[in-house]
C-alpha cells in the first residue's frame, strides 16, 4: 500500500461533483427523453474520451468451439467449456468460457457473468475444468510458475465464487480469464485483442482508444453475444459482476452495453465506483503510474488534477439506470475508499429517480456488516478486507432474486 496515500477524511480537498442532471450548457435535465437522447450519450462519450477509451464492435469473425461438457456438482449443474475464437486483421486470439447451468431449471436460466484473475481452473475445485495455458501474473500463492498456471493453481480462488450457492439458487455462472482478452501487463497492446482492430500500420491505440480495462470489457460483451445464442441461458437476465480491477471492468461493461440487466461492482475503488475527487486511498496519478495500460492515455491528463476531469464516478453509476446496480465495499479496503464508493452510489440517485426508480434508501455510509438492498441502487459494507466472500454472494443473490427472477 502506498505510503503517500491519504487516509484522513480531514485532508480530503473540497470538491464539486459534476451534476449528472445538468448538461454542458448548464441546462437542467428534467425529462426522461432528455436523459436518454442527450445527457446519457454525452456522459458516456466523456467517459470514453477521458477515462476508458472507445471500444470497437465484435471481431470480424467469431466462432464458438465446445471443448468439453458434462455433469457437475452431483448432477445439479451442467458444465460447458467453450472456446471463442476471434479473428481480425489476419490475427487470431481465443478465450475459454466456463459455464455452469442449473439442471433443475425448466426455462433458460438467468446468469452471473464475471471475469477471473487466474483462469477458469482457479474458480472451482471441479477437476474437469481445463487448466489454462495462458500467461498469468506472477503469484506464488496461486501456483503460478514462469507465468503459467500449474496443478497447484486449481481452486485457488474458489472461495470468491460461491458456485454451488449460485446454481442452487437457480442461476447459471459464466466466467472466463481476463488475460485471454488482454494479459495484465504493459506491453504496448501488442498481445490480447487490440491488434485485431489496428488500422494498417497502427501499433498503438489512439489516446482515446481502449486500454486493458476496455479489452476486458469487450470480452464481457462478446461473452454476452455468445449467451444470446446459448439455449440454457436467458441473456436478458444477465448480471455482470467483478471484483477490484474487474469491478471497474464490470461497471464499464454495464455502462457501454445496456443488454446487461444488472451490474455488480465489488471493491472496485479508483477508476471504478469510488469518487476520484476525494483523493482518498488510490488516486488517478497513482493508478496510472502503477498500471499505465488500464485506462486510455487521455486519463493521465487528470493525474493530480481530478477537479478538471469532466466526469466523476457517480456519473458512471448513473449510466446503469434504470437497471439495478449494486456497489459493494469492505471495511478494511481503505485503498479502494469505501466511503467514496458509497457516495458515488448515493449521487447517482437523482438519475434513478428521474427514471422512476428507487435510489439508495440511506444517505450515510452504513456500519460494517450493513446492507442497503431495497432500492434499484444497492450498497453494502462487508466487514473485512479486499476480497469476495460467500457473504457478498448471499447479498447479491438476494438482490438478483428481486430483480431478475420472474
Ligand atoms: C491494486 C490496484 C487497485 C485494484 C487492485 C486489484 O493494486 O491498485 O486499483 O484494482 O489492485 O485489482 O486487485
Amino acid at each position: 500500500m502506498a505510503v503517500d496515500a491519504n487516509y484522513d477524511e480531514g485532508l480530503i480537498p473540497s470538491y464539486d461533483l459534476p451534476d449528472p442532471l445538468v448538461d454542458s450548457e448548464g441546462q437542467p435535465v428534467q425529462s426522461v427523453e432528455m436523459w436518454r437522447q442527450q445527457r446519457r450519450p454525452h456522459i458516456l462519450q466523456l467517459f470514453e474520451e477521458h477515462v476508458y477509451g472507445r471500444i470497437p464492435g465484435p471481431a470480424s469473425q467469431t466462432t464458438a468451439e465446445i471443448l468439453e461438457e458434462g455433469a457437475a456438482f452431483d448432477g445439479r449443474a451442467h458444465r460447458q467449456q467453450i472456446r471463442l475464437h476471434f479473428h481480425g486483421n489476419g490475427e487470431h486470439t481465443h478465450a475459454d468460457i466456463l459455464l455452469y447451468a442449473p439442471t433443475r431449471a425448466t426455462n433458460p436460466a438467468p446468469a452471473f457473468l464475471g471475469l477471473s484473475f487466474f483462469g477458469n481452473h482457479a474458480v472451482t475445485d471441479d477437476p474437469a475444468v481445463l487448466l489454462s495455458c495462458a500467461w498469468m501474473r506472477p503469484d506464488a500463492n496461486s501456483g503460478i510458475v514462469d507465468h503459467r498456471a500449474s496443478a497447484a493453481s486449481r481452486g485457488v480462488n474458489a472461495s470468491r465464487w460461491s458456485i454451488e450457492r449460485i446454481i442452487d439458487s437457480g442461476y447459471a455462472l459464466v466466467t472466463a480469464y481476463c488475460g485471454d482478452f488482454d494479459p495484465d501487463f504493459d506491453d504496448g497492446y501488442a498481445n490480447g485483442v487490440h491488434p485485431l482492430f489496428f488500422h494498417p500500420g497502427q501499433i498503438q491505440p489512439a489516446a482515446n482508444d481502449w486500454g486493458t480495462i476496455g479489452a476486458w470489457t469487450w470480452g464481457l460483451r462478446r461473452i454476452l453475444d455468445f449467451l444470446e445464442i446459448c439455449p440454457q441461458i436467458d441473456a436478458t437476465r444477465v448480471a455482470v459482476m467483478g471484483h477490484s480491477r474487474l469491478g471497474k471492468t464490470a461497471l464499464w461493461a454495464g455502462a457501454t452495453d445496456e443488454r446487461f440487466a444488472m451490474v455488480i461492482s465489488n471493491d472496485s475503488g479508483c477508476g471504478g465506483a469510488a469518487l476520484s475527487r476525494r483523493r482518498f486511498g488510490e488516486t488517478i496519478a497513482r493508478i496510472n503510474r502503477t498500471f499505465p495500460h488500464w485506462f486510455c492515455n487521455n486519463f493521465r491528463v487528470y493525474d493530480d488534477a481530478e477537479q478538471t476531469c469532466p466526469v466523476d464516478q457517480h456519473q458512471l453509476i448513473a449510466l446503469m439506470a434504470p437497471r439495478p446496480v449494486y456497489v459493494a465495499s469492505a471495511t478494511e479496503d481503505r485503498w479502494a475508499d469505501p466511503k467514496g464508493e458509497f457516495l458515488a452510489a448515493l449521487h447517482a440517485g437523482p438519475v434513478y429517480e428521474l427514471l422512476g426508480k428507487q435510489a439508495l434508501t440511506i444517505d450515510r455510509l452504513p456500519e460494517g456488516g450493513k446492507v442497503c438492498n431495497d432500492g434499484d441502487i444497492a450498497y453494502h459494507l462487508r466487514v473485512g478486507g479486499h476480497d469476495v466472500t460467500d457473504w457478498d454472494w448471499q447479498q447479491w443473490l438476494y438482490a438478483a432474486d428481486r430483480h431478475l427472477q420472474a
